[in-house]
């Protein structure tokens, strides 16, 4: 096998809101996160007209504890530090920093917090890898300000990166700044921080509000490189290799408007710092009316492009518009019929490793920039065996899978720079709020109910990546 470059970023990836748990602690102000019932009806329940952002007593808040990481994060970063990270890509909670979103002034134990966290990566020798918003939009500027939508958010946002780029720029060379932005296109709850009762299912809202963030993120990166031209700031998107179910040419074409739509819209204007040619197109499809434009917006994105491209990758989709296909993969995020040369997780997530490096190949054929893979890996249900030790051959199956194609890939000519599976220690699910769905290397003693002693365990895929780590990929 290839060996993959010197000085390749190996690690994992978590999220604030999925881990620390703390919900309110040293001023923490609360996030979206934070009223996110528990369950497989979270997205139902967040798509749902009457939502409104409240709790209600009969629910499950398990962002609250997440597994508590906000104490125990010097062992579980030395966990970590034993499998051999060279990087450890996590959020921070911007309502640690800015409790409410719209302070003049930030909570010095938020940023005392991340202090620690950022000095305990750097004592093992990772790479700090941060994620400016991860899903976790203060709760007051949703409810009070509507999300994303409005445009003060830019400010709020821009003051936030400005706090933590200043903070922790010394020690930090990579950063990202929103958190799969392109998914709001599927789920504008989680990125945008609105749902229908304040008007995500009106498209201009979600336009106007990924507008915002395109200026926002690009006045980041600004902030970023005026305080070292060489910290390396990226995007990142959610990518979804899109296939058409068959040669049809109108589902070819189709195909080829989903992918435009979903993987390039967002990536376009990170990397090329213009709205693409089919921005247009793509608006009038949704009824979507011309966005709100203030001077400057424009050049500041045009001027302000991003060094790499982060993604996540866990499934393709299949687009059928002409009845043909027969299953619809329901399980899927992301939608689309069922891919019948492809099996699914126990989630119904379609695994397509080659489809990786199909990404791999389009997306650095078409920005040429490096490209790091944030975020891969499988959901599944661990059981822990007599012994205490957990067999998760099926979790080493489908990431030496990926792996294998991400070296393809290199031989391919791609530039890609690291890899980071997701939830490398069991963490809440986003999409369903359940402790049960892990992606874990280290197992977390913890139910869908919070039950559990949190005690933490090595599962057999925690030796395998050592391994993978130990010998730069060369042996997986
Ligand atoms: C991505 C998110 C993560 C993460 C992951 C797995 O979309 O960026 O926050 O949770 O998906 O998804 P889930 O937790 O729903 O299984």
């Amino acid at each position: 096998m290839t060996t993959f470059p010197k000085g390749f970023l190996w690690g994992g990836a978590t999220a604030a809101n999925q881990l620390e748990g703390a919900h309110v602690s040293d001023g923490k102000g609360l996030s979206v996160a934070d009223v996110m019932p528990g369950g497989k009806q979270r997205m139902a329940t967040l798509a749902d007209d009457t939502f409104n952002w409240e709790t209600v007593a009969d629910a499950t808040y398990p962002n609250h504890d997440g597994i508590d990481f906000y104490y125990t994060f010097k062992e579980d970063i030395a966990l970590f530090a034993e499998m051999g990270f060279k990087c450890y890509r996590f959020s921070i909670a911007w309502s640690r920093i800015f409790p409410k979103g719209d302070e003049l002034e930030p909570n010095e134990a938020g940023l005392v917090f991340y202090d620690q966290v950022i000095a305990e990566c750097l004592r093992h020798n990772i790479e700090p890898v941060i994620t400016i918003s991860h899903y976790e939009l203060p709760l007051y500027l949703a409810v009070e300000y509507g999300g994303w939508k409005n445009r003060q958010l830019v400010d709020f946002y821009e003051r936030y990166a400005k706090v933590v780029l200043t903070r922790y720029h010394k020690d930090v060379k990579y950063w990202m700044t929103f958190n799969e932005i392109n998914g709001a296109l599927h789920f504008p709850a989680l990125s945008m921080g609105m749902v229908p009762s304040t008007g995500s299912n009106d498209y201009t809202n979600v336009f106007q509000a990924w507008h915002h963030q395109f200026v926002a993120s690009a006045k980041a990166t600004k902030i970023a490189h005026e305080l070292n031209e060489t910290l390396q700031i990226g995007c990142m998107i959610i990518y979804a290799t899109t296939y058409s179910y068959d040669a049809n040419p109108v589902n070819q074409l189709a195909a080829q408007e989903a992918n435009q739509e979903f993987n390039y819209f967002c990536t376009d204007v990170h990397a090329r710092g213009t709205y693409p040619e089919f921005t247009q197109r793509m608006m009038h499809k949704y009824g979507a009316k011309p966005l709100a434009i203030e001077p400057g917006d424009l050049e500041v994105m045009q001027e302000h492009t991003v060094d790499y491209i982060g993604f996540s990758y866990y499934m393709s989709t299949v687009v059928d518009v002409t009845g043909a296909a027969t299953g619809i993969s329901k399980g899927n995020l992301l939608g689309g019929v069922t891919n019948p040369f492809l099996k699914a997780s126990d989630w119904g997530w379609q695994i397509d490793p080659v489809g990786l490096r199909i990404a791999l190949n389009d997306l650095s054929n078409r920005y040429q920039l490096p490209l790091f893979i944030v975020e891969n890996g499988l959901g599944a249900v661990d059981t822990v065996e007599a012994d205490g030790t957990i067999q998760d051959d099926y979790r080493i199956d489908y990431l030496r899978q990926h792996i294998e194609q991400m070296a393809l890939g290199i031989e391919d000519g791609v530039d890609l720079i690291g890899y980071t599976p997701w939830g490398c220690i069991d963490l809440v699910s986003a999409s369903t709020g359940e402790m049960s769905k892990r992606y874990g290397f280290i197992y977390v003693d913890r139910d869908d109910q919070g039950n559990g002693t949190n005690k933490r365990s090595k599962k057999k895929s925690f030796d395998w990546y050592k391994q993978v780590i130990a010998t730069n990929g060369a042996n997986v």
